[in-house]
């Protein structure tokens, strides 16, 4: 085996985050996008305003606890998820806004 190869194969090994995806839920007119996601521990979500109002995307779900804060109309703030588990991640300005999160092996 060429030296390159096991190089590659070592790094692959050490980093599983390398085949971690991003996947983007927007926030337009006060609601996720979508309702539901299921995702793979280490990947991203990004979490788009598309509003002209502010968002405050946080959960208090115990496997995944987070706040990104207060989030201005047309930016985008991401989220890594490193634990497996379920979860439901709200809005603090619009209590009608639920995105349920699963996040599975
Ligand atoms: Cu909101």
């Amino acid at each position: 085996m060429s030296h390159g190869i096991s190089a590659t194969l070592a790094l692959f090994l050490v980093c599983p985050t390398l085949w971690a995806k991003d996947h983007v839920i927007t926030q337009k007119g006060r609601q996720f996008s979508r309702s539901k996601i299921v995702i793979h521990p280490g990947d991203t979500i990004v979490f788009k305003n598309d509003d002209d109002t502010p968002h405050n995307v946080f959960t208090t779900s115990e496997v995944m606890k987070f706040n990104l804060g207060v989030q201005k109309a047309g930016t985008e703030l991401r989220h890594v998820f490193s634990k497996a588990g379920e979860g439901e991640i709200r809005c603090a300005i619009h209590p009608k806004m639920k995105l349920n999160v699963r996040v599975s092996k």
